[in-house]
């Protein structure tokens, strides 16, 4: 491929190089996916979203709704705000939780706002919900829709 020696030393490196950020592409795993809707076309997707190594999360897309992003809420004075989020650091130590406020752990929680179902969502229905890492590419996830809670 190449027949002068220094180029051909440049290639070897340039492979070595791409190998080796092969291998560090980390491996996504996710868990608990479900969606809880609060109407038919407007609710939160929830999941645990781990990864192998350092990566970041830079976004999220569907087909499913006119919108999908990722939210971050907090209690101030009170009262619950929403925020939207560009990207998010992940590592093999910090995985990240989209939860329920209800069953958040501080009263900063994520979750993926699901904006306008373009086919209300019944219990049941299942849908895809892509997720994108700087490292590890686009990984599409099904997530389930939830049974309502009971009051
Ligand atoms: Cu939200």
């Amino acid at each position: 491929m190449f027949t002068n020696p220094r180029m051909r030393i440049l290639g070897m490196g340039l492979l070595l190089v791409a190998t080796a950020a092969m291998a560090a592409a980390p491996a996504i795993t996710v868990e608990h996916a479900q969606a809880i809707m609060t109407t038919p076309t407007f609710g939160a997707a929830y999941a645990t979203v781990k990864a192998s190594s350092n990566d970041t999360l830079t976004g999220v897309s569907s087909t499913c709704c006119d919108a999908v992003e990722i939210h971050k809420s907090s209690f101030e004075h009170g009262v619950m705000r929403m925020r939207h989020l560009d990207a998010v650091p992940i590592s093999a130590n910090q995985p990240i939780i989209f939860e329920p406020h209800a069953q958040a752990t501080s009263d900063d929680s994520m979750h993926i706002m699901l904006i306008g179902a373009k086919k209300p969502f019944k219990p049941g229905d299942r849908f895809d919900i892509t997720l994108h890492f700087a490292k590890a590419g686009t990984q599409p996830q099904h997530f389930t829709v939830a049974k309502p809670n009971k009051k």
